[in-house]
């Protein structure tokens, strides 16, 4: 990467300084950047997308260039600023928010949020409830937005019914010859087939309405303020479109009630904890009071448990394949990844009726 040039070509002035790539994130390569020195030190996030995952980035960097303004109005309104409470992003030289870069990489840049953290593991439930909070607000930001002005950036992403199918085609294909591997892991899958769809089943047949929602929301795309511990934004709007709204709910507690990381590979650290999912509902369903129907705020505990098959399945599906679309850093991640994921689902099943009994308290 010729940061210099890709600086220049964003509009940045000062000098490049250096740069480090931050690790998290399973599709694109994130850099944080420095330009100048000292006192006049500027930070920036350069992102390269994922295009083989992203295959019209243009049309990604329009849903996200929309969203954010549309949020930017709101924040506005509510409460005086938007600072550090939502993505800014660079304009390149020719007026767009992304460049591609000579060699064809394509490239788009945004502030550095400062005294900012993000977690891949939560720490307490007071933070999780923060994220609650945010990934609530957030719905509610976007509950007047024009859906129809979005582009499907990845089409049936959350359709878990299609994935179980996608899944059950790989496994009879075995394109990589691993199956034998994975035989426990695949017969789990295959025998919730049906359960996994319940979400999508219900969205398709119009019982759960369609909403504008993030579709990413794993616990790390949530920044916190360093010192306050209060949530300031959700970001990597990459995949905001078109969906159910339960799936946002039910991905950030799979990722962020989850006792370990998602690639943990001893699987007596994963579960899933009871109070954590209490701290994000409490949270979530205070900001989306009036907003969600009844049935929507009903399916939440099972939202959780579809998500995480749904993942299971990606994982395992893209270990079968060959490790063609999440990033891995060693031969069998993706497999670790699916049977964590598994793992996280039996105990996410085992507390279903309990998980019920918290949204009651909180509705
Ligand atoms: C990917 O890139 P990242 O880490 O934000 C994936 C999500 C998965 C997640 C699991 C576009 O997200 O769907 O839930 O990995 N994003 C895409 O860690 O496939
Ligand atoms: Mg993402």
């Amino acid at each position: 990467m010729d940061f210099q040039q890709l600086g220049r070509r964003f509009g940045i002035q000062k000098p490049f300084a250096g740069f480090q790539e931050l690790s998290s994130g399973n599709i694109n390569r994130t850099y944080e950047v420095i330009f100048g020195s000292g006192e006049q030190e500027e930070l920036y996030i350069f992102q390269r997308l994922n295009t083989y995952v992203f295959q019209q980035p243009e049309a990604v960097m329009h849903n996200i260039h929309n969203v954010t303004e549309h949020i930017k109005h709101k924040l506005l309104d509510r409460y005086g600023s938007y600072e550090r409470r939502v993505l800014s992003f660079l304009t390149a030289e020719d007026g767009n928010p992304y460049l591609y870069a000579e060699n064809g990489e394509f490239w788009r840049a945004y502030q550095f949020v400062g005294g900012a953290i993000a977690y891949d593991v939560i720490g307490n439930p007071d933070q999780f409830y923060e994220a609650g909070r945010i990934f609530g607000e957030f719905q509610g930001l976007l509950a007047d937005f024009p859906a129809a002005t979005l582009h499907e950036i990845i089409p049936d992403f959350h359709n878990t019914t299609k994935r179980m199918e996608d899944f059950a085609a790989g496994v009879q294909k075995d394109p990589a010859a691993r199956r034998k591997q994975a035989e426990n892991e695949i017969r789990f899958l295959l025998e919730r087939r049906d359960e996994a769809g319940l979400l999508s089943r219900l969205l398709e047949t119009g019982e759960l309405p369609c909403r504008v929602t993030h579709n990413d929301t794993k616990i790390s795309n949530v920044l916190f303020d360093e010192h306050t511990g209060k949530a300031l934004c959700a970001i990597d709007l990459d995949t905001v479109m078109p969906g159910a709204a339960a799936y946002d709910f039910g991905d950030a507690v799979r990722s962020g009630a989850a006792t370990a990381r998602e690639d943990e590979e001893n699987l007596d650290l994963v579960s899933f904890s009871l109070p954590l999912f209490e701290a994000f509902s409490k949270g979530y369903l205070q900001e989306t009071a009036g907003l969600l129907t009844d049935r929507e705020i009903d399916l939440l505990p099972r939202s959780a448990y579809c998500i995480t098959l749904e993942l299971a399945s990606r994982f395992l599906l893209d270990y079968l394949n060959g490790d063609v679309y999440f990033k891995i850093t060693r031969p069998d991640h993706n497999l670790i990844r699916a049977r964590n994921q598994i793992q996280l689902a039996r105990d996410i099943e085992a507390k279903l009726p309990d998980m019920e009994n918290i949204i009651r308290k909180y509705r």
